[in-house]
């Protein structure tokens, strides 16, 4: 049996990688934070009892922060294939919290690289960066490829450069299996509430059933190449499967806008939105709304703002990736398009806010409860 490690298991992908590891038969070990609430909701369902016999999904505390803690877990686990997921993962928080991300994102690969050569597992170990198309930043060409010259724009992708770079270095100067997905954006109805798809999905679905009055967002012009977690982390583990170590650009090949995906989950609420004015003044008002997934709206209520606050001080307008290496040499194709994506998030976020709806019309206040 295979054994893999993950760090950032309790994230979108590493919940994802998890399940599909565990389906392929592996022993499945995560590193999990600790943390004042509970913040395992992604692995619930694939959680394993310890006093259970036989089990093949363990979890550990630790910290990318924390040499010791990562080496200790790195020699009790022996792991087969270590998945670096783990990050500070938000490009604008990055901005509020540079050190900190350079400390998780940059050095925390740098501590797992090297406690897999101090622990001499060098030659048994495979080693999987979380990379990230934010690397690209100031596009040089356009699509991008794994030869396309980086140019990061934010505190978390100059993190990340650091991380690429040094997983090239151990696999160049030790012989290390070591390597890159860069990753283009990906998402699902388990993205973190705070990027930009599961803003939207989540807070159009609120507004729908009453429960938020406005959406407010930064740069809805930005292009973004969308594909979906699922797909992704198939791919990631394909890329430990390999005879050499490569690196891999992950992308579907098509481009969309911030505003088109607004449209498509106002359209999968049965709304049709129109945009008015321009700049920070920009609005979006519903202009038609068919069938019944939106009580709490009407004609002509403002929906959508614009707020200067979600602007980043350096933006990457444009991404889109070109994922021809990927497909030759590794069959991978993705399955999912964005738009069907968008669909699943929205039917997902719909059901959430008909739930809090419901026990709300009933006087059950869910952040009462919390205070009390
Ligand atoms: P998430 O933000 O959903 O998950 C990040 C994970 O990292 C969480 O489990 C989080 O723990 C954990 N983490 C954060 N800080 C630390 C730390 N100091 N020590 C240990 N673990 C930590 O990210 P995604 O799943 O979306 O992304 C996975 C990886 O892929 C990240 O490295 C990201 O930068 C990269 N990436 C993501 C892309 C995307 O579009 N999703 C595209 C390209 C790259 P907790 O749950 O406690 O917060
Ligand atoms: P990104 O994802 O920065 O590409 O990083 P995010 O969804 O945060 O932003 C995408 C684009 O949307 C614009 N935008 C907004 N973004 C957020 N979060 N909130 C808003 O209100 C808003 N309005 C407009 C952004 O300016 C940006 O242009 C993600 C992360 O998962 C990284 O970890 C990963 O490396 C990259 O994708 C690839």
């Amino acid at each position: 049996m295979k054994k893999a490690l993950i760090t950032g298991v309790t994230g979108q992908d590493g919940s994802y990688l998890a399940e599909f590891l565990l389906e392929k038969g592996y022993e499945v070990h995560g590193i999990k934070r600790r943390a004042s609430l509970f913040n395992t909701q992604r692995i619930d369902h694939i959680f394993q009892d310890p006093h259970e016999r036989n089990r093949n999904f363990h979890l550990h505390y630790g910290d990318l922060t924390d040499t010791s803690n990562l080496t200790r877990i790195l020699a009790e686990v022996q792991p087969d294939e270590v998945y670096n997921l783990g990050a500070q993962s938000h490009v604008a928080v990055s901005f509020e919290a540079p050190e900190y991300t350079a400390d998780v994102d940059a050095n925390g690969a740098l501590r797992l690289l090297e406690a897999i050569r101090f622990l001499k597992l060098d030659q048994k170990t495979r080693f999987y960066q979380a990379s990230t198309s934010e690397l690209y930043g100031l596009v040089q060409e356009t699509p991008q490829t794994e030869t396309t010259p980086f140019h990061p724009r934010s505190p978390y992708a100059v993190a990340k450069m650091y991380a690429y770079w040094i997983t090239v270095n151990y696999r160049e100067a030790y012989g290390m299996y070591a390597c890159n997905g860069i990753l283009f954006n990906h998402e699902s109805p388990r993205r973190g509430e705070t990027f930009v798809t599961r803003k939207i999905t989540r807070g159009l679905c609120n507004i729908a059933q009453g429960l938020e009055p406005c959406l407010y967002m930064g740069n809805i012009d930005a292009l973004r190449d969308w594909g979906h977690a699922k797909d992704y982390v198939r791919m990631q583990w394909l890329m430990l499967q390999q005879d050499k170590a490569e690196d891999f650009v992950i992308a579907t090949g098509v481009q969309y806008s911030v505003r088109q995906f607004i449209e498509w989950s106002a359209a999968e609420l049965g709304l049709t939105l129109r945009f008015e004015g321009s700049g920070v003044d920009e609005i979006g008002i519903v202009d038609g709304i068919t069938g019944d997934k939106a009580p709490a709206l009407r004609e002509g209520d403002v929906i959508f703002r614009i707020d200067p606050r979600y602007f980043r001080p350096a933006e990457v307008e444009t991404l889109l990736g070109d994922p021809s290496k990927a497909r030759e040499k590794l069959g991978w194709t993705p399955q999912i398009t964005a738009r069907e994506m968008c669909a699943e998030m929205v039917a997902n976020d719909l059901r959430n806010a008909q739930r809090e709806r419901v026990l709300k019309d009933h006087g059950y206040d869910p952040q009462m409860s919390r205070e009390d």
